[in-house]
């Protein structure tokens, strides 16, 4: 039975998975956008609160929910970060942020379009990334913001719950290079949507749904250690990285740690579409050095190998989470990206 709400203005409770600190990202890129979107919205910060939650208890068996109250109405609870806002823009808590670029029907058409590519496809790939890949799975497992006794127990369960489900919905079949082929897809369509020179999603001076979705998985994702693949890619490419930058200083100036990181990136990552980079723990780098005695195992054997020695040893002391390897026609870089 819904309770009857005592509150004198309209309040909403965001259940969302556990923030590890106030000024990062969510660890779920679908409850950095619901909050992202009530930023957008103005809907004013001392009116929602965060509640921790977790997924299994909910009726859709996922985060974000929502339960909000209005005086003199009972409580209302509301699932799925997409029928969420159609809800509360239905109901007149938050208004129609979209409504002032007087968008037409094949322009919201199009935003559509590219939040299905990226809830549906691409953060599924991101977390396939996260998950699947035993390095990456160690950084999660290690991220969760629970008590260290509980942490192996909810990262197996969550691991297994996760892993069938990406596996299910097609997503967690594909091989690490074809995962890797849908990150590069969205990333180079993004980076041509803001060829033109254009500041948000549709042009002029004004952010919409569109950048608030996009923005909230690039910010989630630089907020997280356990998806460095797909943060070379993306942080490599100035408009792309600066489009990072832009909608955090927008929505989330107190996310000091994403800031800093995307301005550090900049001096690291050359704006050059001609690379192909491909991050591996350091230890990888080391066990590649030592197979250097069978050079043919390499694609470029000389010009790769050189520096793989090189920066084996060079990195050998290095605290880096990651090295990032860039292959270009006539050269080879490495990087050591310091988290
Ligand atoms: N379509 C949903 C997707 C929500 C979703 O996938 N949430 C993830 C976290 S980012 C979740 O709760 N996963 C838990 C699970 O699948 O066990 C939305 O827009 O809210």
């Amino acid at each position: 039975m819904p309770s009857s709400s005592t509150t004198t203005t309209t309040t909403i409770k965001l259940h969302g998975f556990a923030k590890r600190a106030p000024d990062t990202p969510s660890g779920s890129f679908f409850c950095q956008k619901l909050e992202t979107h009530l930023r957008l919205a103005s809907f004013p910060r001392a009116n929602y609160t965060l509640v921790d939650a977790l997924p299994f208890r909910q009726p859709k068996g996922k985060l974000p929910c929502v339960t909000l109250s209005r005086p003199g109405a009972a409580d209302v609870f509301l699932e799925d970060s997409h029928f969420i806002l159609r809800a509360l823009a239905a109901d007149g808590v938050i208004p129609d942020v979209d409504a002032p670029l007087g968008l037409s029907a094949a322009q919201r058409a199009d935003a559509r379009a590219w939040q299905a590519w990226t809830e549906e496809l691409v953060y599924a790939a991101v977390v396939c990334t996260r998950w699947l890949r035993p390095a990456n799975y160690a950084r999660s497992a290690a991220a969760l913001p629970v008590p260290a006794p509980v942490r192996p127990f909810l990262a197996w369960f969550l691991h297994r719950r996760i892993s069938t489900r990406l596996r299910a919905s097609g997503v967690g079949m594909h091989s690490d290079a074809e995962l890797d082929a849908i990150l590069e897809e969205w990333v180079d369509g993004l980076d041509a949507r803001l060829a033109d020179g254009r500041q948000w999603f549709h042009g002029g001076d004004t952010p919409s749904s569109a950048d608030v979705m996009l923005g909230s998985l690039l910010m989630n994702c630089a907020g997280e250690e356990a998806n460095p693949e797909f943060n070379a890619m993306w942080m490599r490419r100035e408009r792309v990285r600066a489009y990072a930058e832009r909608c955090t200083r927008q929505w989330f100036p107190e996310y000091e740690g994403v800031l800093q990181l995307l301005r550090k990136t900049t001096s690291l990552f050359e704006p050059s579409d001609s690379f192909k980079f491909m991050c591996v723990p350091p230890g990888v780098l080391l066990k590649a050095a030592a197979q250097l005695k069978a050079p043919r195992r390499m694609t470029k054997p000389n010009s790769l190998s050189k520096h793989v020695q090189a920066a084996a040893g060079a990195f050998a002391g290095l605290r880096a989470r990651s090295i990032v390897l860039s292959f270009h026609d006539t050269e080879s870089r490495l990087q050591a990206r310091d988290y």
